[in-house]
Order: structure tokens, then C-alpha cells, then sequence
């Protein structure tokens, strides 16, 4: 499809600043020149996009709000949702390896790391020198991190840490981890575990049918020593990684319309194409219908993420509007695929067109970062006081 048939029904392009404009056609053009080719091939084969992170970095698409100080953009948080939007048309698993990078590795090291972290470890993770991932799930604790079993004792000039991480995004890839394990009180603390510490594993997790162009692993701490300036200093408790999922769960809000959008344009363009029964079967009611909602549901998505966008820069977004916003719009994205692909009849099915990939990447973009239920829970929680979690 042509690029100009991206979807702006409500005209919120002169909402955007030419500075947006400017940041949405360069992630664009990468995603037409480098991910479009490859992208079929890399899931098909379960393999990673060749230099992916390198070429994130060099887009300016890794903690692109993070100050330049640290080797970031300083940008606003409409510019970080654009890329995320942009990098997801062309594959989730190029969108979680940005989202990774950016809200779970480099927000925490920003947010409540010491001088001497930040310094150390965001401009090269900014490049995609290195590769950072976040451990916060364990096999026997996802949705109940408050459980977490991983755990270290101070002993003295280092920490001793123990534990495992599971379904870990680019765990079989990174250099460091940001991991969160409870310390002898009991409180949940964040450690930067590097790949070089002894008795630190991680092992990949294989044969997915999900997000095949990501690699997704276990982090395994066997005594290892932790040197004791590679703990977080500014953040206890379980606030520390939901924060990080504040800014992950937004970024995903923006990226599923990126996924939607590329499955509506095909659907769009095929349907105008492909005849039966004589004429094209974008002019039976029945396609129409599927179309028209598809574009409705993008529009309304789009409008939740502009103004969750605007309350975020102010600083006034809520763990609960975030909630609303990623389960909604990764929802709205899955009917997406999965309609659109039938728009496609058996053509639908192949990996020449994107649906069934993006269809199978979003089953674990609805699971990932709070499962679409636990989401409902938080809105529940919020709107009638009453805590339906246990
Ligand atoms: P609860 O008692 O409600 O809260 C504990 C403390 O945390 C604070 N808090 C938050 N702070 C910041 N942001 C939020 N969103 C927060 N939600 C809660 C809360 O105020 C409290 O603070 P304090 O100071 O009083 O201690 O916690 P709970 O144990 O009842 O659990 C709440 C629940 C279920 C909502 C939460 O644990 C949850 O969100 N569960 C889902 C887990 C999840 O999302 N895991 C994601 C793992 S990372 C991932 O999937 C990466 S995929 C990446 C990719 O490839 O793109
Ligand atoms: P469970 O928590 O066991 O949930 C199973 C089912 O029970 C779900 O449907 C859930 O909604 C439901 N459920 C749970 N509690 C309740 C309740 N109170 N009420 C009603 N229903 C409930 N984690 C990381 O830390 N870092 C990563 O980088 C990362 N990357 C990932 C990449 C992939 C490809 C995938 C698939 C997952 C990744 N995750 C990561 C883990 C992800 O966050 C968890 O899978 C998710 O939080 C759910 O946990 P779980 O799989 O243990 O499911």
C-alpha cells in the first residue's frame, strides 16, 4: 500500500508539531528501508533483525525523553509514542526491543540510578553499544510480582543474589539487566546485573509462535556477586518496576495502532484489488463493514493516546489511565489482525502479507506488560475502590 493511505481521519496531523512530523518520517523511511524486507524472513526463521538495537540507537528511537546529557534526545512524550507507533507498523518485536531499551532499562537507570550508573551505562545503551533487558516475571510470579522469589543478602563488600527471571524479552542477547529481587527485609530493590558476574545465565526460550523476531529468555542468578554500586539507590518497594511499566505501558499504547494501521492499509488496498463475483469486494457491504470499523477503532485509538500523550508531558498521566489505554488499543489492534486477514481470504494466511504475524506478535503484547485482565482489574480497582485482585 501507499504510504499516504495512513489513516488520519480525525486530522491529527495539525496537532503535531513539524518537529513530530519530522521525527514520524525518519522512523518511517527506516521502517520502509530496513524492517519491511527483512521482516518475513527474520519471524519465519525465528531469528533477530541483523544490528537491530545499533540501528534503533542510530534512529534516535532508544530514551528518546531521556536528556541529552545521558546521550538522549530530550524529546517530549507525544515524539517517544510516534516512534513507538512508527516501529511497531513494521514489526512488535522491533517495537519491544525499543520498548525494553527505552522504559525498562534506561528510565529506571535515569530515574533512580546514581550519578556514576547513568554516566556508566545510558550513552552507550542509547547507541545500542549495549543491550540492556528488565527481569521483573519469575516462573511461579507474573501477574503477582509482589511474590517475586529472587532475593540477596548483603554480605558486606557485595550482594549475593539468587533467583530466576522468565520470559525475559532479549535476555539471551544483553549485556546488563535491570532486575528486581527483594533484599533481607523483604523490600523489592532493582540491581543492574552485568553479563560478565559469574553464576548469571540466560538460557533462551525457544520455539515460540510469538514475536519470533525477538529473543525472549530466562535470566538464572546462582550466588552471584553483585558489586554493591550496581544497586539502584533511589527506589524501593514494588513502585520502582511499575513505574518503568508506566512508561513501557504507554509506549505500547501507541505502538499496537502502528501494528493496526499496517493491517488495515493492506486489508484496504487488497480489498480494492481482489474481484469476485464480478466486481471488486471492497464494494460488498459485508468488507465495508469490517473497513469501516477498522478505521473507527484506529481514529479512537489514536485520540486516547494524543491526549494520554498530553497528560503524560504534564506529568499528570495515572497508572489507571495507562491501564485503560494499552488494554484498549492492543485490543483493538488483535481484531484488527485477525479481521483483516480474512479480508485477504487464503492470501491472508501467507507471510508475504503481515497479518498473521502481527496477529501472533500481539498475543503476547496483550499478555506482556499486565495481561488484558489484570488491566480490567486496575480500572475496576479504580473506579469503584475495591480491590478484585485477591
Ligand atoms: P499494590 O499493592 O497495588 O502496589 C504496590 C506498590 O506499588 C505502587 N504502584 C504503582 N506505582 C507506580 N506505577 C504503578 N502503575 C503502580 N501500581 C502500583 C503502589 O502505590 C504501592 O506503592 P507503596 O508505596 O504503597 O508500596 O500492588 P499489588 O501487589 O496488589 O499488584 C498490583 C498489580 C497487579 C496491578 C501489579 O502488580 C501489576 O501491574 N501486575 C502485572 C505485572 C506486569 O505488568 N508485569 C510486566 C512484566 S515486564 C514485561 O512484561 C515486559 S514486556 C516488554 C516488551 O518486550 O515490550
Ligand atoms: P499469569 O500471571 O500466571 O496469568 C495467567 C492468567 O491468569 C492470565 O490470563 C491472567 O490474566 C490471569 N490472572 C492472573 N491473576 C488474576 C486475577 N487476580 N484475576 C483474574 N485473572 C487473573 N516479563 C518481564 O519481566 N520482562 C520482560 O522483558 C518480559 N518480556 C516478555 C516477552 C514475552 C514474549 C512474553 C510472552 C512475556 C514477557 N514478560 C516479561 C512476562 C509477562 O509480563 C508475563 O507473561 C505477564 O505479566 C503474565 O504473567 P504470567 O505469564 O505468569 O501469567
Amino acid at each position: 500500500y501507499h504510504l499516504s493511505s495512513i489513516p488520519d481521519y480525525f486530522g491529527m496531523d495539525q496537532l503535531l508539531t513539524e518537529e513530530h512530523k519530522l521525527i514520524r518520517q525518519s522512523v518511517r523511511d527506516w521502517v520502509e528501508n530496513f524492517v519491511m524486507p527483512k521482516i518475513d524472513e527474520a519471524a519465519q526463521n525465528h531469528t533477530d533483525l541483523p544490528n537491530l538495537m545499533k540501528e534503533l540507537g542510530a534512529i534516535g528511537a532508544l530514551g528518546p525523553y531521556i536528556p541529552e546529557e545521558y546521550g538522549g534526545s530530550g524529546l517530549d512524550q507525544i515524539s517517544y509514542g510516534i516512534i513507538m507507533q512508527e516501529l511497531e507498523r513494521g514489526d512488535s518485536a522491533v517495537r519491544s526491543a525499543a520498548s525494553v531499551q527505552s522504559s525498562l532499562v534506561m528510565f529506571p537507570i535515569n530515574e533512580f540510578g546514581s550519578e556514576e550508573q547513568k554516566k556508566k551505562f545510558l550513552p552507550k545503551l542509547a547507541i545500542g553499544e549495549l543491550i540492556g533487558s528488565f527481569g521483573l516475571t519469575e516462573p511461579n510470579h507474573g501477574s503477582d510480582p509482589s511474590s517475586m522469589e529472587s532475593h540477596f543478602t548483603d554480605e558486606g563488600d557485595h550482594y549475593l543474589l539468587n533467583g530466576a527471571k522468565m520470559w525475559i524479552t532479549n535476555a539471551p542477547v544483553c549485556d546488563i539487566a535491570v532486575i528486581w529481587a527483594k533484599d533481607e527485609s523483604g523490600k523489592v530493590r532493582g540491581l543492574i546485573v552485568e553479563r560478565a558476574f559469574e553464576g548469571f545465565t540466560t538460557p533462551e526460550t525457544h520455539n515460540k509462535w510469538s514475536l519470533r523476531a525477538s529473543k525472549t529468555g530466562e535470566l538464572v542468578f546462582s550466588n552471584v556477586k553483585v558489586p554493591k554500586e550496581n544497586l539502584l539507590p533511589n527506589v524501593s518497594g514494588l513502585k520502582g518496576p511499575l513505574s518503568c511499566l508506566n512508561s513501557a505501558r504507554y509506549g505500547i499504547s501507541w505502538g499496537v495502532i502502528g501494528a493496526a494501521i499496517d493491517c488495515y492499509c493492506t486489508a484496504l488496498q487488497y480489498a480494492k484489488e481482489r474481484k469476485q463475483f464480478g466486481k471488486a469486494i471492497a464494494g460488498f457491504q459485508l468488507q465495508q463493514k469490517k473497513l469501516a470499523e477498522f478505521v473507527t477503532e484506529i481514529t479512537k485509538s489514536q485520540l486516547l493516546c494524543w491526549q494520554l500523550g498530553n497528560l503524560k508531558n504534564d506529568h499528570k498521566a495515572t497508572p489507571a489511565q495507562i491501564s485503560m489505554a494499552k488494554r484498549n488499543n492492543v485490543k483493538m489492534a488483535i481484531d484488527i489482525a485477525r479481521e483483516s486477514r480474512q479480508i485477504l481470504g487464503g492470501m491472508g494466511i501467507m507471510g508475504e502479507f503481515p497479518m498473521m504475524r502481527h496477529a501472533a506478535n500481539l498475543e503476547s503484547v496483550i499478555t506482556y506488560e499486565g495481561t488484558h485482565d489484570v488491566h480490567l482489574l486496575i480500572t475496576g480497582m479504580d473506579i469503584t475502590g475495591l480491590n478484585a485482585f485477591n
